[in-house]
């Protein structure tokens, strides 16, 4: 028997880790089909969004806690919660840029401001990563 060949082990290749940006278009229709029973799609203008969740945006003294929605175009939507209406966005353009401090605290430079922001759950690497990987999508030539 130890002379009998070793079996060929066929394994299966792993699929290469897609990224949303690599959707089909027939696919972001899919998922903005899908998107339409989510209670902030009407804050989009019809963007399809990669990355949500509650975030804190300190200004001042004060956080204030609101949902942000990052979607494809590129934008970056915060909306208040409680009276479900868009408060702003964050600027895009080929100069922003994130810095996570901790698995919480995060910041997003623009030109004119720096943006306080704190993820309660501790995902703020995920938000910047999320941010970082829109930005390349858009701006790929840029480091
Ligand atoms: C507000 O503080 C909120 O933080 C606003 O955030 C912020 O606007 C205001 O900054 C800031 O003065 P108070 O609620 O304590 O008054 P939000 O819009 O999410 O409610 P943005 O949107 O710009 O962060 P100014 O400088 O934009 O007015």
């Amino acid at each position: 028997d130890l002379l009998s060949p070793s079996p060929i082990i066929t394994r299966k290749k792993s699929p290469p880790n897609r990224k949303i940006t690599d959707l089909t278009d027939a696919e972001i229709q899919e998922r903005l089909e899908a998107q339409k029973s989510n209670i902030y799609h009407s804050f989009v203008e019809d963007n399809l969004i990669l990355k949500q969740g509650f975030i804190d945006k300190k200004k001042g003294l004060f956080a204030r806690r609101r949902m942000f929605l990052l979607t494809l175009g590129p934008h970056l939507y915060y909306v208040d919660p409680v009276t479900m209406t868009l408060k702003g966005e964050i600027p895009w353009s080929r100069d922003i840029k994130t810095e996570a401090k901790n698995f919480k605290t995060f910041f997003v430079y623009t030109p004119n401001r720096k943006y306080y922001l704190e993820d309660p759950e501790g995902y703020a690497l995920e938000w910047c990563k999320a941010i970082d990987d829109l930005k390349n999508y858009y701006y790929p030539d840029e480091t």
